[in-house]
């Protein structure tokens, strides 16, 4: 009856290109979803899915506000996702078309609620942490034994950037995580909005700033994984997928994780509908797909990313749902931080720092 309904509506013109009703787009994180459920999604819907990938939010953020993205279904983090449902960018979801919405779960959705209050426009797809990624044997070659993995202290202490930059380091360019990260090194408020604070990432990025081979937010899994760099600042599921490649690839590289023990970020990926979707009723049906128990089991069990999805925890694999990297033990929860979105004025403060972080003058 639903696609009867959609074969009516026809052809839609939007922006200049010709959009079939019939198509559903679907803009997420790459390394972030298990292909075959791409193929299921069309198999079990008759729908033709599009699925483009992106991997920062600020690339996001920029098409949102904009307009005219022409995507049906969008992923930005929870701080993100705040300040776009701010700006007008995303459409209320609409729960009767959802009936998957009972599988959620609460321990997530009372978080989001922080960022979206009744989780009026978004569902949680996955959350994670922003860490350190090793690849063990060759930190440990450089550095010794003690070798600081666990801790900020490999990342941001110069003398062992130093040490490590001949076999490589990758940052995230994310300034939304990497400054938090660096204020949480120095002992300030990860959160903090103040320029004052802000700033004083600079005097943590500039030291070690010579050291760092590349800023970027995808590259990492492969560089690892091939032994081409040694540590990369990462998410937790992306480095986990880069462990597995190594062990697949059989090529002695032991790949590890680990939020830093000083405290890491936690941060929650939204599922929201753009204001201006061309297909808000695929946009639910694509939702609702994800929202099943064991659909959603599938795609944590493939990226090693926690979901808020109570009823696909009896589906996923021990690798995942027993790792505290992934699912946090009480212990490990208590070390996580979550921040709250700039507002423009210190936006724009933090991202100046950023351009000048990363071109290192
Ligand atoms: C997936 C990265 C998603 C985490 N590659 C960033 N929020």
């Amino acid at each position: 009856m639903f696609k009867r309904t959609l074969t009516l509506t026809a052809i839609l013109a939007l922006g200049g290109s010709v959009v079939m009703a019939d198509e559903v787009r679907v803009y997420n994180w790459s390394d972030y979803i298990d292909e075959e459920l791409l193929t299921k999604f069309e198999e079990e819907t008759g729908l033709e899915l599009i699925y483009d990938v992106f991997d920062s939010n600020e690339v996001l953020e920029t098409k949102m506000l904009a307009g005219g993205s022409g995507y049906d279904v969008v992923v930005p983090s929870g701080t993100f996702l705040q300040r776009q449902v701010t700006a007008g960018a995303f459409q209320k979801l609409d729960a009767a078309k959802l009936p998957n919405l009972e599988n959620t779960w609460d321990v997530v959705s009372e978080r989001t609620e922080q960022y979206d209050p009744e989780n009026a426009y978004s569902i949680n797809y996955m959350w994670g942490t922003t860490g350190i990624g090793v690849n063990v044997g060759k930190v440990k070659e450089l550095l010794g034994e003690d070798a600081p993995i666990d801790s900020l202290e490999l990342v941001f202490n110069p003398e062992n950037m130093e040490k490590l930059a001949g076999c490589g380091v990758h940052f995230l360019d994310a300034p939304a995580e990497m400054i938090p990260m660096a204020l949480k090194y120095l002992g300030e408020d990860p959160d903090s909005h103040d320029p004052d604070v802000i700033k004083r990432a600079e005097e943590v990025f500039m030291p070690v700033r010579p050291y760092i081979q590349k800023f970027h937010s995808s590259e990492y899994i492969n560089a690892l994984a091939n032994g081409d760099i040694c540590v990369a600042v990462g998410w937790s599921g992306d480095i986990l997928q880069s462990r597995d490649r190594a062990a697949e690839a059989d090529n002695g590289v032991e790949i590890e994780y680990h939020a830093a023990k000083e405290g890491a970020q936690m941060w929650f990926d939204q599922m929201a509908i753009p204001v201006d979707a061309p297909n808000p009723d695929g946009a639910h049906v694509f939702l609702n797909f994800i929202l099943d128990a064991q659909n959603m089991a599938a795609a944590s069990n493939y990226v090693y990313y926690a979901n808020g999805n109570k009823a696909s925890q009896e589906f996923l694999v021990e690798d995942v749902i027993g790792d505290p990297a992934i699912y946090p033990d009480e212990a490990t929860l208590a070390n996580l931080f979550t921040t709250t979105p700039y507002p423009a004025k210190v936006q724009r403060v933090a991202t100046r720092l950023w351009t000048k972080i990363k071109s290192g003058t």
